[in-house]
Order: structure tokens, then C-alpha cells, then sequence
């Protein structure tokens, strides 16, 4: 009985966060259902008025551990831009994630087993784009390498607080998957480039919001203390 007036302030104060966001998102106050299945990506709504933060629910109703991305067009014209994604949904259970948009044209899609091209959803955003492409924007594109004992070409790197920055890995390995897991100056993570295979490419933008230390590894088995590990400035 005494806990009862402290829940009904918790409640008021969630309730005027919630009023105070609404209105900036891309015309979605409401999450966006994702039905990820096995040959499905079924997306509850797929046309957006404005630009935006889109807060979408993923639901693995498949039989393989699923992941899902969202890909704006990249300089070639086809869907490879990273503007968010979700990974390691096991079967029968959901996650949430968000996704900031420009206006233009994005592909929602659903990759069971965590591979591949996945089954693709197309998606719409009715606004000025703010890249010249589709893609969510970023400041730069940093590119580097992994091999099986150091990435090439982050040394020296160094960026500014708010920047956003396309980050591209190739990977040289012969025969060994890397990623490449970002960690801001608090430890928690910034975000990822997932495992991507030999002699492939794997992208994603990442927001340094904070000035610090970042530090940066490959998840991948015992592949951090062999090397792939690092760190990097934001000022
Ligand atoms: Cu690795």
C-alpha cells in the first residue's frame, strides 16, 4: 500500500516524456511491427511523411536466430548503407531498435541465420534528403582493414564530438570472420560492424556523441588479444 502514490508519480512522468517526443518523430508516435520470419519480412508500415527517428519492434516468428537491417542506398545505387540494425533475435522472441531517416528510399531486411542478402522490404520516406543519397547522414567515411592480427589504417585516427562517421571495413583474411565493435568513453557500446567475411566488405555509421577515449575490438573468439583491438580520440 505505501508503494502506490510513488507509482502513479512514475506513470505522470512518462507520460509527459512521451507527449514532449511525439511530435519530432517521423510521423510515427507509435512503433513500427516487424514480423521477421524465414522467408518473410513483413513491415507494418512501410511510408513515412517527414523525416525522422522511426522506433521499430522486431518479432522473430521464424525458426533460426534472425537480425534485421536498414539499408539506405549507397553511391552504387543498390541498398548497402547501414542506417540501423538489430542482431541475435532468437526464435519467438522480440527486439526494439531505432532508426534515424532522411527522406528518400530505404529496404528493410530480415536475415535468418544472420546472413546473406536477406528478404527485403521496401520502405519510404517523403522529405528532403539530407546526403544526395538515401542513406541517414554522416560527416566522412573512415576506411581500414582487418587482418587475423591487427586492423590497418585507424592509427593515427582522431574526431570530433557529434561527428558521424561511415566506417568501412574490409576484411583481408583469408579465411576468418572479423567485426569491429566500438566502445565510447563510459564503456557502453557505440555501435558495430558485424562479422563479415573473408575478402568482403562491412559497413556502419556511428555517432561519437561524447569527447574521449573510444576503444575498439573484434568480438570474434580470442581475435582481440591476437590483435585486432584499438583505440581512438574524440575531441
Ligand atoms: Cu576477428
Amino acid at each position: 500500500m505505501p508503494a502506490r502514490p510513488a507509482l502513479v508519480i512514475v506513470a505522470l512522468g512518462l507520460a509527459l516524456v512521451g507527449c514532449g517526443t511525439a511530435t519530432s518523430a517521423a510521423d510515427s508516435s507509435a512503433t513500427v511491427a516487424i514480423k521477421a520470419g524465414d522467408s518473410t519480412c513483413e513491415v507494418a508500415k512501410t511510408s513515412f511523411a517527414a523525416p525522422g527517428t522511426i522506433a521499430f519492434e522486431v518479432q522473430n516468428v521464424g525458426k533460426d536466430v534472425t537480425e534485421v537491417y536498414v539499408y539506405g542506398k549507397g553511391s552504387g545505387g543498390t541498398f548497402n548503407k547501414i542506417a540501423g540494425e538489430v542482431e541475435n533475435i532468437a526464435p519467438g522472441t522480440s527486439r526494439a531498435f531505432e532508426v534515424k531517416v532522411s527522406g528518400g528510399d530505404y529496404e528493410v531486411a530480415c536475415k535468418p541465420g544472420q546472413k546473406g542478402s536477406g528478404t527485403r522490404t521496401a520502405l519510404h520516406v517523403t522529405g528532403a534528403s539530407t546526403t544526395g543519397t538515401s542513406a541517414a547522414a554522416y560527416d566522412r567515411e573512415v576506411e581500414f582493414s582487418a587482418r587475423d592480427d591487427s586492423f590497418l589504417g585507424l592509427t593515427g585516427l582522431t574526431a570530433k564530438a557529434g561527428e558521424r562517421i561511415e566506417f568501412s571495413m574490409k576484411n583481408t583474411s583469408s579465411n576468418h570472420p572479423h567485426e569491429f565493435e566500438v566502445f565510447g568513453p563510459d564503456g557502453k557500446v557505440v555501435g558495430e560492424i558485424g562479422p563479415t567475411g573473408p575478402g568482403t566488405t562491412g559497413e556502419a555509421i556511428l555517432e561519437l556523441t561524447t569527447a574521449g577515449t573510444y576503444t575498439y575490438m573484434c568480438g570474434i573468439s580470442d581475435h582481440a588479444s591476437r590483435g585486432l583491438r584499438g583505440s581512438f580520440t574524440v575531441r
